[in-house]
């Protein structure tokens, strides 16, 4: 059975739906390339040396892998010439990266964790890249600044991810629908395998790192109780756990067979409203979430009406099946 290629998806998408301009579907057949060559060095690890710290920090103050940075090399290189960007930013950087003169510029703003779950590299447990997509703003004539970059997740035009797990997948929506890509390495290419992905709105299985709890809220400690409480507790279901520590990996599962998936604002430090960050890791992840029928907060509101105050801040994060998120979000809400 020949399977549809992502290229010949989105010429298609571009033609009859025309939920896809040009200058998109470019960038999207971009970023994938980019993705394919990431994939093929995180898949050869230690055969290529570039396992371990890369002996530098991020922005974020984190000790960054040798794959962080090739990641992010990869992913700034592919799209410099491509003409379909103005600027793009990542969690790996401090400042957004401007298109530089004399190449071509285009009316998009690309976001990207570029190697998410990067801790999990060395013990090869699944990692992934996540992007969102925005547009420029038509005011900027120049050189796009961070003030350009700061709009709500509900802006986004596309987002995605690829999860360097057993398959190497792209999952991406650009608004009507979510669609997953398996890496066919025979082929070279990514093909349609799993069209309009579906979060179910019930679950029975729930992600959240354990070892915070005496860090949370009342409230995240009062659903989380509900869910260990299982048949004996007002939830009345059992409930089994998930945590792999990547992002990614647990997004990708929900979007599979439904679950919630939480990281919650904790004491440890107040100023701080969450682990996450919200510009290429929340919002891109609740937008797939939403389009697939799921549901993802920061426990107050949908974490794609957020107005970002910085490329960097942080948020928490609530997503998937809708009757959980509701449920952990309505005991927020008192
Ligand atoms: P913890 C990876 O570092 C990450 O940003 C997400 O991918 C993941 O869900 C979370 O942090 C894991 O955090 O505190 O369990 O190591």
């Amino acid at each position: 059975m020949s399977r549809t290629s992502l290229s010949r998806f989105l010429i298609e998408q571009q033609r009859e739906a025309g939920a896809l301009p040009p200058d998109l579907r470019h960038l999207i057949e971009t970023i994938a390339r980019a993705c394919k060559a990431i994939s093929h060095s995180v898949n050869k690890g230690a055969l290529a040396g570039i396992l371990g710290e890369a002996g530098t920090g991020n922005v974020q103050g984190e000790a960054q892998k040798k794959l962080d940075v090739i990641a992010n090399d990869v992913l700034l290189e592919a799209n410099e010439w491509g003409g379909n960007l103005a600027a793009m930013a990542s969690e790996e950087m401090e400042l957004p990266y401007s298109i530089p003169d004399g190449l071509p510029r285009g009316r998009y703003l690309l976001l990207f964790d570029p190697l998410d779950g990067s801790s999990n590299i060395d013990v090869n447990i699944s990692v992934g890249t996540i992007f969102s997509v925005l547009e420029c703003p038509e005011s900027v004539t120049g050189h796009p600044t961070e003030a350009d970059f700061l709009q709500p997740g509900t802006r986004q035009v596309a987002a995605g991810y690829t999860v360097y797990g057993p398959q190497t997948m792209l999952v991406l929506t650009f608004g009507n629908g979510v669609y997953g890509f398996t890496l066919d390495r025979e082929q070279g290419g990514f093909v349609l395998t799993h069209p309009q992905m579906k979060v179910p709105a019930a679950t029975g299985e729930f992600a959240i790192n354990m070892s915070n709890m005496r860090h949370w809220e009342a409230p995240v400690k009062r659903y989380v109780d509900e869910l260990l409480a299982g048949k004996t507790g007002p939830l009345n279901k059992d409930y089994n756990m998930r945590w792999v520590a990547s992002m990614v990996a647990e997004v990708h599962r929900i979007l599979t067979r439904g679950g919630i998936f939480m990281y919650p604002k904790d004491a440890r430090d107040p100023a701080k409203p969450g682990k996450l960050r919200l510009m290429y890791e929340g919002n891109p992840m609740a937008f797939i979430v939403e389009q697939a029928g799921g549901m993802a907060t920061n426990g107050h509101t949908r974490i794609m009406e957020i107005e970002p105050a910085g490329l960097h801040e942080r948020v928490a994060v609530f997503l998937g099946s809708r009757e959980e998120v509701e449920r952990v979000t309505a005991y927020h809400r008192g």
